[in-house]
């Protein structure tokens, strides 16, 4: 199980993707998503300079041990970039092997705990009566559980909310990262008022659960803006609405922070998306201070670190809850959705759909049905990359926006 080549495919239909393609001497390929959304070209460079090299004539079959020689044979280790890149080589060897196998993902990992993985998708209004509209919308499409962000009155650009209806169709699409346009190409500003926001949410999911009733899963992303007793506040205010959860609500890198959230209130909480190792996680899952594990495979190591991670959750009845943004690529989505089937501690799936073009450049095969996302019994992942395709998409400067408040000061975005 030789690995004969090895490159790094950067595209962008309808937004940039990073994914690397790992062939073996008898033909079988593999992929891995490295996209890192707004630096993507330094995982390009880490591994088409550093991590390439070292798989070339090296033993497909070992995983394992190819992990640990990236991670620990480099000396500098952890980090968004490198862990990217990690993830990327670590998610093609497990495609490769199953393929080899002649089996889906899921199958290699254990088999399946349940028939398909509870999806959530992204519900968003600039007002009430348009993020109510939304989540109808997303409920007609199949969802049984929604995210739910809106504008907050006085404020342009909120994160999470869509600028329009897509093509004035019934579809909410929210993609952060914008393209970077100008001679200094920046990313753009959005202002920023934590109290105003605090004011604002507790009406909207009154508004929700008053239109919809009791029984569907909300969910919100406090987006790492809150200090820990507003994060606190929040979560009590929102108790009578009974959220799925409440995720990143503080910058959770100071993870001893949590425990006066968690001292306050019983609103559950998830954490995790910009972490990449499971060190990151040890005082929030040893002192049971969260309840849902939000890392990605592309972000956290690939498979086997995300196995890990969930094995490690598991013994603290924390549960899954893996990123599953537009910038998570088609491959990336696929690994999640095998994990999903095989770990038993699953709690739910994030699943914003990828545009048509996207899908284009990603063949895919997993489904979306009744609520539910099901990896396909394809062997391997299940997804192909048309690289015919995808260079008909070349790579766009695009960046995530910045939060100022309204005195200028740099805030958490
Ligand atoms: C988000 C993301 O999906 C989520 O929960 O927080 O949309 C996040 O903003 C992007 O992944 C940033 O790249
Ligand atoms: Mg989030």
């Amino acid at each position: 199980m030789q690995i004969v080549s090895a490159e790094v495919v950067v595209t962008s239909p309808g937004r940039n993707f990073v994914t690397l393609r790992v062939t073996t001497e008898d033909g079988v390929t593999g992929l891995g998503d490295a996209t890192l959304n707004g630096r993507e070209l330094a995982v390009r460079s880490y591994l088409d300079d550093h991590v390439v090299p070292l798989l070339l004539g090296s033993d497909a079959s070992r995983i394992e041990d190819t992990w640990q020689y990236l991670y620990r044979g480099a000396y500098w280790r952890r980090g968004p970039v490198t862990m990217a890149a990690v993830a990327a080589v670590d998610t093609a060897l497990w495609d490769i092997k199953a393929k080899y196998a002649g089996m889906p993902l899921y199958q290699l990992l254990g088999g399946a705990c349940r028939t398909g993985a509870l999806a959530y998708g992204h519900a968003s209004g600039r007002d009430v009566p348009e993020l109510l509209d939304s989540v109808r919308a997303h409920l007609e499409q199949g969802y049984r559980a929604v995210r739910v962000q809106t504008g907050i009155p006085g404020f342009d650009s909120v994160y999470g909310v869509a600028a329009s209806r897509a093509g004035g169709g019934e579809r909410y699409d929210y993609e952060p990262a914008r393209r970077a346009v100008g001679p200094v190409p920046r990313p753009a500003v959005e202002t920023w008022d934590t109290r105003a926001y605090l004011r604002h949410l507790p009406t909207v999911f009154e508004a929700v659960r008053a239109e919809f009733g009791p029984e569907l899963p909300l969910l919100h992303d406090g987006h790492h803006r809150m200090t820990p007793i507003q994060a606190a506040r929040l979560g009590k205010d929102l108790e009578p609405y009974d959220l799925f959860w409440l995720e990143d609500a503080t910058p959770a890198e100071d993870q001893a922070a949590l425990r006066l959230i968690r001292r306050h209130t019983t609103t559950p909480l998830a954490i995790g998306e910009v972490f990449n190792s499971v060190h990151d996680y040890t005082t929030l899952l040893s002192e049971r201070l969260i309840d849902y594990v939000r890392s990605a495979v592309t972000h956290a190591g690939g498979v086997t670190a995300m196995r890990k991670l969930l094995d490690l959750a598991a013994v603290y009845g924390v549960r899954s809850g893996m990123h599953g943004p537009t910038d998570i690529s088609p491959v990336g989505m696929a690994a999640a959705l095998h994990l999903d089937l095989a770990v038993h501690n699953f709690g739910i799936q994030e699943y914003m759909r990828h545009s048509a073009r996207t899908l284009e450049v990603f063949r895919t095969s997993y489904r979306f049905e009744d609520g539910l996302l099901h990896p396909s019994d394809t062997p391997g992942l299940g997804v192909e990359l048309d690289v015919g395709a995808a260079a008909r998409f070349p790579y766009q400067q695009a960046y995530l926006p910045v939060s100022r408040l309204r005195d200028g000061t740099v805030h958490d975005w």
